[in-house]
């Protein structure tokens, strides 16, 4: 039975480019083949819940803009708060959701009381998936909202929030595989710090390692077949965090042996708040060889702070999945909409439209980076600018076949003088503009 809270809407349907439908799909064609592979398939969509459904529309300067009939912090608001969010699943076709425990119960009056309820709406969730086919990409824990966590979940100077952080990671780990989730996220929202004043940043960086170390090695004892992910952030909420882009996570990873554990959940706005583009993100940690799964929204590019807004730029989309494609695709990662409406959009309808436009905006994006893919429209080009590579002399260079002092004299003997060639990044960009 329908809760009534988007009216008499139909399920979303692909009606075409020439579409002037708001409710319905212009680009997004789920069945439709792009590169062997059908759209939904490529793009493995998920909604957030926590934007959708527990963001109350604040902001620093105001409180609640949105009026939703489940807002009240009780068990009955979040069993109405999970009947809504299936049906805009179902209504969107949106194959997957992700959530933290804090988005769908409201906390108990301690740790185990707070499970139990986590457990409830768990076994609603569990019913639903059923009944839609809607399936959980991944799930997380909220280690940051709550006061408890205000100097760190696995960084805090006091041991006791250790305690009660992995507990809750634990938990969270638990109901993911119950529910089949595909991966787990860690977000490290408040590992980092205010003040160097008061950190031991040699200190707080063991305990994060001792921390995924302890997560990964219950993981496998758990027999959870999903990824592990850690998702970079360089700021907000905290001065400083220690996972701050692809980089500092995978030396991170290095040090304490877990590159071949763990990966990386991307997010378009956090990539813009480290200084890097998105698709620096991506392609470093194909580079690497952990990339995960994307967060994807925008960031507003004048504003200092990660604004979570619904993608909708298709060159950068374009650019994106073309890294997503070069990498082989998602295996258990997908296309996270960590984004949330600007707090002025009040109506139910605009939840629909905002990700409408935004799944409408990825598949453009991607059916725009597989003819990239197809044609090999830059990586011809990026073949042929590193053709001298091929010869045996280049390739006696980097396999340690030769001694500076080699290459030294073979630059005196052949007379060599490099010959600059272009990089020709204006014919590249109008090459980018040709298939968006
Ligand atoms: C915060 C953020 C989180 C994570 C999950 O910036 O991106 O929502 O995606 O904890
Ligand atoms: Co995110």
């Amino acid at each position: 039975m329908s809760t009534g809270f988007f009216g008499d809407i139909k399920p979303i349907k692909y009606e075409g480019p020439d579409s002037t439908n708001p409710l319905a799909y212009r680009f997004y064609n789920p069945d439709e083949v792009v590169a062997g592979k059908r759209m939904e398939d490529h793009l493995r969509f998920a909604v957030a819940y926590w934007h959708s459904f527990a963001w109350p529309g604040g902001d620093p300067f105001g409180g609640q803009t949105f009026e939703r009939p489940w807002f009240a912090e009780t068990m009955e608001g979040a069993r109405l708060k999970a009947d809504v969010a299936f049906e805009m699943f179902t209504l969107l076709g949106a194959p997957y959701y992700c959530f933290h425990d804090a988005d769908v119960r409201p906390e108990g009056a301690n740790f185990s009381e707070s499970a139990e309820r986590l457990d409830e709406i768990v076994g609603i969730f569990e019913k639903k998936q059923k009944e839609t086919g809607v399936k959980l990409l991944w799930g997380t824990a909220n280690l940051f909202s709550n006061r408890r966590f205000m100097a760190g979940a696995a960084t805090n100077p006091d041991p006791d929030v250790f305690a009660y952080a992995a507990a809750t990671v634990k938990k969270c780990l638990d109901v993911t595989q119950r529910l089949k989730g595909e991966n787990y996220v860690l977000w490290g929202g408040r590992e980092g710090y205010e003040t160097l004043l008061n950190t031991d940043l040699k200190r707080e960086r063991e305990q994060a390692g001792r921390f995924l170390s302890m997560v990964v090695d219950y993981k496998h004892r758990i027999g959870f077949k999903g990824a592990i992910l850690i998702e970079p952030k360089p700021q907000e909420p905290t001065k400083h965090q220690y996972d701050y882009d692809v980089a500092t996570v995978y030396g991170f990873l290095k040090d304490f042996g877990l590159e071949n554990e763990v990966k990386v959940n991307i997010e378009q706005g956090h990539a813009i708040l480290a200084g890097h583009s998105f698709e620096h993100e991506l392609a470093l940690a194909n580079a690497l060889g952990i990339f995960g799964s994307i967060d994807m929204n925008r960031n507003d590019y004048q504003s200092g702070w990660d604004t979570d807004q619904f993608p909708n730029n298709v060159p950068e989309m374009a650019l994106a999945y073309y890294h997503v494609l070069e990498g082989g695709g998602f295996e258990t990662g997908g296309t996270n909409f960590d984004a949330k409406l600007r707090r002025q959009s009040l109506d139910p309808q605009d939840l629909l439209i905002a990700h409408i436009g935004g799944m409408d905006c990825c598949a453009r994006g991607l059916k725009a980076a597989a003819r990239m893919v197809e044609d090999k429209a830059l990586s011809g080009p990026l073949e042929e600018r590193y053709a001298g590579w091929n010869s045996a002399e280049a390739k006696a260079m980097l396999s340690g076949q030769r001694k500076l002092e080699d290459i030294a004299e073979r630059v005196v003997k052949e007379k060599i003088e490099p010959r600059p060639r272009s990089g020709r990044q204006e014919f590249l960009e109008n090459i980018v503009n040709r298939y968006v």
